[in-house]
């Protein structure tokens, strides 16, 4: 068991699986909770899809649940989809349940994993490309190389659709809307509203710009729309909502 024996096996496998990712159906910034279902109703049709996120762990804001307790909140609409995943949830009242953030996370990106989608974490979209007027790709570096402000250029990916499923900042439309050189406009996520915030997600989840797709919290972020706290229905319905009209589009 010689180290560099390991060595050539992590190096040699990963840069493999990075190869073979350089050109896809569905390129997703984000691994947060409506990146993961997106990526997981995708892949589950037989698409090529990647997700690229940014930090060393998986699962966006949903692993803190509500201010740390990690908790959180599913309303009766997004019950079939954490029946599906394998996730328990309890009825607290109404049409809410709670389920466990961690078990919740760790399903939904274990399912999206063996469903065939590959997630590459420490990796960033720093910037999009467009053919066309048209989405073609994304350019992705190390997120150390951004952290530690080093001037390091990126590689490009191909791919045939792009999902900004990066939250509240809208990362991937915020850099459309800088460099596009179209009129294309982020308006910003409005103060929380649980009830409106929910309500519209699913209206606002669409294709934003050709070959452009919003899901999550970034979806409210571009259109204008409430945030809405640790309630998660609407980000994994908005999730599985991408991924339908993608479908669609492909
Ligand atoms: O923030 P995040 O969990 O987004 P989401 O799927 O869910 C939102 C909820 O967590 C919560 C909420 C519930 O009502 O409002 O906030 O919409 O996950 C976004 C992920 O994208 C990553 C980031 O690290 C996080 O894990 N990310 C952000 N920018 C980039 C990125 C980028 N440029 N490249 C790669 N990953």
């Amino acid at each position: 068991m010689e180290e560099h024996i390991i060595s050539k096996a992590i190096i040699e496998t990963y840069i493999k699986e990075l190869i073979s990712h350089l050109d896809v159906d569905v390129a997703i910034a984000g691994a947060g909770p409506s990146g993961l279902t997106c990526a997981y109703y995708l892949a589950s049709a037989g698409k090529k899809v990647a997700i690229f996120e940014r930090h060393l762990k998986i699962g966006g804001g949903m692993p803190a649940g509500g201010m740390m307790f990690n908790r959180i909140v599913v309303q009766e609409e997004a019950k079939d989809i954490m029946k599906e995943f394998g996730i328990r949830i309890k009825k607290y009242t109404g049409n809410l349940y709670t389920a466990d953030a961690i078990e919740t996370i760790s399903a939904f990106t274990l399912k999206t994993i063996k469903a065939g989608a590959k997630i590459f974490n420490l990796i960033s979209v720093e910037d999009v490309i467009i053919r066309e007027k048209k989405i073609a790709g994304v350019v992705i570096n190390w997120s150390a190389v951004d952290i530690a402000h080093l001037h390091v250029d990126p590689l490009g990916v191909k791919a045939k659709v792009v999902v900004d499923a990066t939250g509240h900042d809208s990362e991937i439309c915020r850099i459309v809307e800088k460099k596009s050189g179209d009129n294309f406009k982020v308006t910003g996520e409005r103060s929380m509203w649980a009830e409106k915030g929910e309500r519209a997600l699913l209206e606002n989840t669409k294709e934003v710009y050709p070959g452009l797709f919003v899901c999550g919290m970034a979806a409210n972020a571009v259109a204008g729309s409430h945030r809405m706290g640790a309630i998660f229905g609407g980000m994994i319905l908005s999730g599985k909502e991408a991924s339908s009209l993608i479908l669609e589009k492909l």
